[in-house]
């Protein structure tokens, strides 16, 4: 029978082959794509996003967790994709212009997926007329800004300004985080939210999007 749980807990062992495998078993048994999905890797990588806010785990093991889901959403995204199952939400995010840093940005990508958004990457050193055509191109619900540079910092509220100008501000609700970024550095540029963390940044956005 298939083992839905035993997806989970090799998700949060970050153990890839052995994921990839229970997944493979639940497909030819008939498992629904959606439940493989929710009640396997996004249970799995749920356990994953509170160990990691409580300290019981560290970057690495979220690193092999995100690995181990990504081996498992390789043979569903096709069954997804014929099913229609509808991701949570589009989220477009970018660590912002001059800055190189993604590590955490990463990681804020692997647990959205993880909850379901679908996330559309678009890498470092993004400059703002990049986040703007993306939104117009994509339609967003949520923007997301990463920087780990307190001098690139700026470049938050350059690209707030940015969709402002073109118009398209109203449209996205914009969160932002990084290691120098804080609650009211958020609230001086008018971003919609601010999260510490990769984990916190599943439960911000959720917030913001009324989930
Ligand atoms: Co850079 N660097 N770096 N660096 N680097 C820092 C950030 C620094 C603090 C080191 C130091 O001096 N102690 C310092 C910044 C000082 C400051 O501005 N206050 C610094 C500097 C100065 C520089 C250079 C200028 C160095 C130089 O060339 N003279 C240069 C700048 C390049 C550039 O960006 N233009 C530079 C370069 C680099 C490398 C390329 C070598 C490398 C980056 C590799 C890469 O990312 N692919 C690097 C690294 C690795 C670091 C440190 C060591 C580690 C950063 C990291 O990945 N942390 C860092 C020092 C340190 O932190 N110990 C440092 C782990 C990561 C998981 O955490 O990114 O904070 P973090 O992400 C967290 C949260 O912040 C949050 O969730 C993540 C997971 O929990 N989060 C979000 C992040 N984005 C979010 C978005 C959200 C929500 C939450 O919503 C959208």
């Amino acid at each position: 029978m298939a083992d839905l749980q035993g997806i989970a807990e090799n998700v949060i062992k970050g153990n890839a082959p052995e994921v990839e495998r229970l997944v493979r078993e639940a497909i030819d048994e008939g498992v629904s794509a959606a439940d493989i999905l929710n009640e396997g890797l996004v249970a799995g990588m749920n356990v994953v996003g509170d160990k990691f806010k409580k300290n019981e785990f560290y970057v690495p093991e979220v690193l092999i967790a995100a690995r181990a889901m990504k081996a498992g959403m390789a043979l569903l995204r096709p069954l997804l994709a014929e099913t229609e199952v509808k991701p949570v939400a589009k989220f477009v995010i970018g660590t912002v212009k001059g800055d190189l840093h993604d590590i955490g940005k990463n990681l804020v990508v692997m647990m959205m997926e993880g909850a379901g958004f679908q996330v559309i990457d678009l890498g470092i050193d993004v400059p703002p007329e990049k986040f703007v055509e993306s939104i117009k191109a994509e339609s967003p619900e949520l923007v997301g800004m990463s920087a780990l540079l307190t001098t690139t910092m700026i470049s938050m509220k350059e690209t707030i300004e940015a969709l402002n100008r073109a118009g398209v501000r109203d449209k996205v609700k914009v969160m932002i985080g990084g290691a120098p970024v804080t609650q009211d550095y958020a609230e001086e540029i008018g971003a919609d939210g601010y999260a510490p963390d990769a984990a916190s940044a599943v439960d911000k956005a959720k917030e913001l999007l009324g989930l």
